[in-house]
């Protein structure tokens, strides 16, 4: 039956829906025993500009799982060898959310039977084989598109609109367990907080707007100037927050001073002008008794250095 869509039909399909989807960052695992078929699917995917890979069977699929995280959709074989279909869907489901991991079950035609026994297993869809190359596109793209909805809905429930840093309910949640992991295994850990000097004037002098901007420009400095592995973000207004693992005093005086020169060093420009601010900085080594505990004390150092002239940092 792979004979029955001609590579013509795949290819005109392949275009329509092509419109639709923009995404190309999608990773597809293709699970079959078939060679032959496994092929077939992965030139439909790939068509379509998926990225796509290949296991053999059920145990081969979880070996890739475990040596790729970036697995959006799985697309599996029923009848396969050492593992079959369903007992790979179970296994996944084990570690993979429905609404993390789409899986897509192929059954053959005719047997609803095995269609209800995947997806009580846990697969999100079914498709029988054999398949019109248009269903098998609607399906699979039904299923990234879910995906990547929930993706979207908890990217925004954890990140500040204006910036795209995170908020500061994620900051504490996810600082939380950074702080629980420093403590119980001796890790250095530093709390920064940060403000922008006399930022009232910025708003006054050049409005809202301008101000707005200023927030955006020195939050992807910042994010820029901290590694991967340090947690930023927007406490509130025009203030800041970072926590920063495995960093000695001499380093963390390091990065402050470099923070606090980038900013006064950047110009940010505002409908033909040209406005520069500074930074004021206040941080903690000390893990206290609390992450919030912690925050209070860079906090106190924060106010220390916009007492002592601003555009400076206090340890
Ligand atoms: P200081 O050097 O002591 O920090 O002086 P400051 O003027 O920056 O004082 P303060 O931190 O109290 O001022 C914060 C101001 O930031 C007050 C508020 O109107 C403004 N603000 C807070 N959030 C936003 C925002 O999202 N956009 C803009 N444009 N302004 C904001
Ligand atoms: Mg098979
Ligand atoms: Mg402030
Ligand atoms: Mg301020």
């Amino acid at each position: 039956y792979l004979l029955k869509s001609s590579l013509h039909e795949i290819d005109h399909v392949a275009t329509l829906v092509r419109r639709i989807h923009r995404n190309r960052d999608v990773k597809v695992l293709v699970v079959d025993d078939s060679g032959s078929f496994r092929a077939y699917l992965v030139r439909l995917l790939e068509l379509h500009r998926l990225q796509v890979i290949e296991a053999a069977n059920g145990r081969e699929a979880l070996a890739v799982m475990q040596s790729d995280p970036g697995v959006d959709l799985v697309i599996t074989d029923y009848n396969m060898p050492e593992m079959d279909g369903l007992a790979l869907i179970g296994a996944l489901r084990q570690r993979h959310p429905r609404s993390e991991l789409a899986i897509i079950g192929l059954s053959e035609h005719g047997t609803q039977a095995l269609s209800a026994r995947l997806l009580k297993n846990g697969a999100n869809d079914c498709i029988a084989k054999p398949f019109l190359v248009e269903e098998f596109y609607c399906r699979v793209i039904q299923n990234i598109e879910q995906i990547e909805l929930v993706r979207t809905i908890r990217d925004s429930a954890v990140r500040d609109y204006l910036t795209g840093l995170y908020n500061r309910r994620h900051f504490f949640e996810t600082g939380e367990t950074l702080y629980a992991g420093a403590k119980r295994r001796q890790i250095t850990l530093a709390a920064v907080m940060l403000d922008i000097d006399h930022f009232k004037r910025v708003n006054d002098t050049y409005g809202h707007l301008a101000g707005d901007r200023v927030i955006k420009q020195v939050a992807s400095l910042l994010a820029c100037g901290v590694r991967q592995a340090d947690l930023l973000g927007r406490y509130g207004g025009e203030e800041f927050c970072i926590l920063l693992t495995g960093i000695d005093q001499s380093s963390l005086a390091m990065t402050l001073e470099r923070l606090r020169s980038t900013v006064a060093s950047t110009p940010i420009e505002h409908e033909d002008q040209s406005l520069s601010v500074t930074i004021s900085l206040g941080a903690t080594l000390a893990l206290g008794d609390s992450l919030q505990a912690m925050i209070n004390r860079a906090d106190a150092c924060l106010y220390h250095a916009k007492q002592g002239g601003r555009n400076r940092f206090v340890i």
